[in-house]
């Protein structure tokens, strides 16, 4: 009898039965998929170089929305993590998300090589951080270690370096804000993944969580750095419109 269950039918058996973690991959598709939607739409409501900007938060949305569509079908039929379409997801979207925080900085000078360096250190953590996922117990602390070092790099480039330079130069309260806001995102929202990676088993935190519960952190770490990120730039960027109209009227 159950074998004729397609995997939309198991995944809908599941979410009736509260596996949490199948409900966070159906939610997640579903958040994903409508704030591309508005933030596309949204396009149009803001001044020029706010577009772009939005159209980047679009992008970083609906690549993971359809990585979602995938993730949940995967986790549905085999009752494992996705591990592969999670890092290809990251690896598309954490760039994305370095591009946002130069296109911040951009107006007030920021240079293409401080973009390529944020990249460079989140290729860094991404890879090694695959790695540690998948060689298995005795050496995912080791790739944690060196992924973690990717990922203070961008801490330290948003806190002391080229991006907090020019944050500080700019004189500007609208980017004051964005950087402010950006750091919370950058020191509170990305620490909830190297915590889910910690649940892996030989880690430091296996045994305190599930292990399935990997994914619950992950699912809803994305949810704040993708969603609410997107959700902070609009609404600097609406902010700055309005006042750019009133001005010019
Ligand atoms: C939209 C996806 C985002 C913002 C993903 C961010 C991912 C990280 C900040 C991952 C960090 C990790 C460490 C710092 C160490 C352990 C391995 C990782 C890859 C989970």
């Amino acid at each position: 009898m159950n074998s004729i269950l397609t995997a939309d039918l198991v995944g809908l058996d599941k979410i009736i039965n509260s596996d949490p973690v199948a409900i966070t991959f159906f939610i997640g598709y579903m958040a994903m998929f409508a704030s591309a939607v508005f933030f596309f739409a949204e396009r149009n409501s803001v001044d020029g170089k706010w577009k772009l900007s939005l159209l980047v938060s679009g992008l970083i949305t609906g690549i993971a929305a359809v990585h979602y569509y995938y993730m949940r079908d995967f986790y549905l039929e085999t009752g494992t993590s996705p591990t592969a379409f999670r890092y290809v997801d990251w690896t598309l979207t954490v760039p994305l998300m370095c591009v946002e925080f130069y296109l911040l900085t951009k107006p007030f000078g920021a240079k293409g090589s401080t973009l390529t360096k944020l990249i460079l250190a989140s290729l860094l953590m991404l890879v090694t951080g695959y790695i540690g996922e998948t060689s298995g117990i005795d050496n995912n602390i080791f790739w944690g270690v060196v992924s973690t070092v990717g990922y203070l790099y961008i801490v330290y480039e948003v806190f002391a370096g080229d991006v907090a330079k020019l944050a500080k130069d700019s004189n500007s309260p609208a980017l004051g804000r964005a950087m402010f806001l950006l750091k919370i995102f950058i020191t509170l929202g990305w620490s909830i993944y190297p915590i889910g990676y910690m649940v892996l088993p030989g880690n430091l935190l296996s045994g305190v969580f599930d292990v399935s519960s990997i994914d619950l952190f992950y699912n809803l770490a994305d949810a704040i750095n993708k969603i609410g990120f997107g959700l902070v730039i609009y609404s600097v960027a609406v902010a700055e419109t309005a006042k750019n109209r009133k001005a010019v009227a």
